[in-house]
Order: C-alpha cells, then structure tokens, then sequence
C-alpha cells in the first residue's frame, strides 16, 4: 500500500507537504486522497480526530498530522536534498522563518479570509485585522534572514513553508487594497527571487486553480 495524504491544494499547509515532495523528486511518494466526507465530517474525524489538513497515512495505517512533521518526515525518509541546513545559524534561521510563518502570519491571515467572504466594509474592523496583520509580516521582515533559493536548487522548509501562505498574503494585500510587501525589503526580495522559479510559479498556479475550482463548487 501507498502513503496517502488527505487534503487539497487549496491549504498552504497541504500544498507546503506537496512542494516538500516535489524538492525530494518524490511526487510520487504519495497518492492524493482528497478529504473523505469534506472538512468538519464524522468520516474526516475518524482518520484525523484533530480535523484539520493536512495528514499522512503511512504504508500501515499511522496517521501524522501537523504540515511540519509530516515535512520532517519526509525529510528523514528522503534525506536528498536535505531541508534543513546543518550550519547550526543558518538552522536556527530557517526554524525561525517557519515558526513565525505558522505563529503570527497565518493565524493573522484568518479575520482577512473572513473579510472577504463576509464583504466587510472599510473601517475599523477591517483596519485592525489589517494593522494585525502587518504586526505579523513586520515579525517576520525583521528576522527573514533566509536568502531566496536559485531556481529549483537550494529549497529549504523555510521556502516550502512561506511559499504556500505567500499566495495568500498577496491575494488578500490585492483584495483589501494594501501592499504587503511595502517598507519590508528582506521579504520582498525574498518573494521576488523566489517567485522567479518554475517550482514555484507552478505551485501558484496549481493553487489558483484549486481556488477557482473551489469558487466555482461554490456558485
Ligand atoms: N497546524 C496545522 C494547520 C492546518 C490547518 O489549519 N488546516 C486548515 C486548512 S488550511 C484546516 O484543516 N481547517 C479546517 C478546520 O479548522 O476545521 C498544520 O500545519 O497542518
């Protein structure tokens, strides 16, 4: 029997997992299982009681969660190229670039998602989950000490981690009329280098096109 990972592209967690993946030249590793039953169903929650996407069935049936174990293990299962740098700074870098991501910039990423499905008007509402979220990406600007990879060479789990949730911090600077990467160079010009990648470039579209086919689902 195959790994299976349940998900979709739709989650920068999930798609964090697939890019993991793809850096390994392992696409294959994994059969992709969707989410049996959609998100929030009784049958989703007997394969991951935690209820969220992404996990990983290995070959016996173990389920692990959490996007960043899962990068691990396959880190550990695949070790070439390695994801983490041995140089104990440049570790400790990209861990920090990671832990912020999924600390302050994607939980800060939530009241702008429900923004945009609720249509809230401009005011202070809107200007506090904004300024909450410049508080976020300001955490991150000040400590980016990761360099963008070249190309498709060099990709660490500080690229696999920010690349997926970069899709949305731009997507919801565009939606609610700020420019995120204004006044934070270090993450611009990581952005920018990164972006300049067919890994990458790939990954976005794939990403886009699971939003419109979501949208559309959706009416
Ligand atoms: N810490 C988790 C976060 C995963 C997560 O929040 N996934 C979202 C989709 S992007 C989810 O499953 N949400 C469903 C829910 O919260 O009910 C990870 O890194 O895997």
């Amino acid at each position: 029997m195959t790994m299976k990972l349940y998900g979709g592209r739709l989650s920068p967690y999930y798609e964090r997992v697939m890019i993991v993946l793809d850096i390994k030249g392992r696409p294959d590793a994994v059969e992709e299982a969707g989410v049996p039953g959609e998100l929030g169903s009784q049958e989703y929650r007997a394969i991951n009681p935690i209820g969220k996407i992404p996990a990983l069935a290995l070959e016996d049936g173990t389920i692990i969660p959490e996007s960043a174990v899962i990068c691990r293990y396959f880190d550990r299962i695949f070790p070439t190229p390695p994801l983490i740098p041995d140089d104990a700074r440049a570790m400790a870098d990209v861990e920090l670039a990671c832990r912020i991501a999924d600390l302050y910039v994607a939980p800060a990423l939530v009241p702008l998602f429900q923004a945009t499905r609720e249509g809230w008007e401009k005011g202070e509402r809107l200007d506090a989950a904004i300024a909450d979220f410049g508080a976020a990406l300001d955490h991150l600007e000040h400590y980016m000490r990761v360099s963008p990879p070249a190309g498709n060479e060099g990709w660490t789990l500080a690229d696999a981690t920010l690349l997926p949730i970069f899709f949305y911090v731009a997507m919801m600077g565009a939606r609610h009329g700020f420019d995120p990467f204004a006044g934070r160079p270090r993450i611009s010009e990581w952005y920018r280098g990164i972006m300049e990648s067919d890994r990458a470039q790939a990954s976005h579209a794939g990403m886009q096109q699971a939003l419109q086919a979501f949208l559309a689902a959706r009416g």
